[in-house]
């Protein structure tokens, strides 16, 4: 079996209330470490924090806990960008000069599971180690700006969170002519992790029990919303890294458009904000994966409840 090298970008919040309205963070990011730490295929040369599901301080401290306390190995854990990329002022951190350095030893396939900031600043910065990309996998996108990420039955509409939060990084990844892979929303809306699942999770090791507990108040919010179980987006990007032969894509091509923000009711053409699109006739050729093998969920919950 072939080794991939790779660098985790993550806004891990397993655990953390919001900080911007009530209510808990999204597990998903854990899912995804957890099922590449488990994989025996994988190299991962290093994780770095972003913001995005939760400011930086909190997603850096998560990433030194799932590394130090759940991975076999110690994994180097670097903090990145807190805020979206500001054109007017490009600054680097430490997370962007980690990657750069790993970049000039080894082609990586980068796993970005938050908001793209740390990648587009590499890519400004370091414009050179385009060619030392493999390929980028971002959890973004949709075909029309029609397609609404419907949470439960009651009418709320999700965004697009990680686009949403840093447009400019996913322009830039595109000018760069990096291969870009997106795992977006119509992929995971096929798959629901449930109750029975996380009564799985708690019966393994300690990183499965750790992420079984803190689904729990996560996994509750989509039910109070009329939801059977909840999605866990990033875990689709990690898998299809993991095993792509489980993954079904088809090769588009992206494109920025404004349209009106669905995500806010009532909304009377006076909030406006960009959608990332995938279609036929787009400008930027992405690989768009938008549906699973039969018996998934079992491949799924076989890979992050196997021993590490
Ligand atoms: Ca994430």
């Amino acid at each position: 079996m072939e080794t991939k090298n790779i660098w985790i970008d993550t806004d891990l919040s397993v655990g953390m209330k919001r900080h911007i309205r009530e209510g808990y963070c999204d597990v998903d990011d854990g899912y995804a470490l957890l099922q590449l730490f488990k994989a025996e295929n994988i190299d991962i040369k290093g994780i770095s924090a972003v913001f995005g599901n939760t400011q930086i301080d909190d997603a850096y401290r998560l990433c030194q806990k799932m590394s130090t306390e759940f991975a076999k190995n110690k994994i180097p854990v670097y903090k990145g960008a807190g805020t979206a990329i500001d054109l007017q002022n490009v600054e680097s951190n430490e997370a962007v000069e980690a990657l750069a350095e790993a970049l000039k030893k080894d082609e990586l396939t980068i796993l970005a599971i938050g908001p793209a900031s740390n990648v587009g600043i590499l890519l400004l910065k370091y414009p050179e180690l385009n060619k030392q990309i493999k390929e980028v996998v971002l959890v973004a996108g949709r075909r029309n700006p029609t397609d609404y990420f419907r949470i439960g039955n009651q009418g709320n509409h999700a965004r697009d969170l990680n686009f949403d939060l840093d447009n400019h990084a996913f322009n830039i990844m595109f000018e760069a002519g990096v291969a870009v892979t997106l795992c977006p929303f119509e992929i995971s809306s096929k798959v629901w992790v449930k109750g029975e699942d996380l009564k799985a999770l708690d019966n393994g090791e300690a990183g499965n029990q750790w992420l079984a507990e803190h689904s729990q108040p996560w996994l509750d919010q989509w039910l109070s919303q009329g939801a059977d179980g909840f999605n866990p987006f990033d875990v689709l990007a990690s898998h299809y890294i993991i095993s792509p032969e489980d993954i079904i894509s088809e090769d588009l091509k992206a494109e920025l458009q404004i349209h009106p923000d669905d995500t806010i009711k009532e909304n009377e053409r006076n909030v406006f904000k960009n959608y990332l699109l995938c279609h036929k006739d787009g400008t930027y050729p992405v690989k768009y994966c938008h549906d699973v093998v039969p018996n998934y969920h079992k491949k799924l919950m076989n890979s992050l409840t196997k021993k590490s």
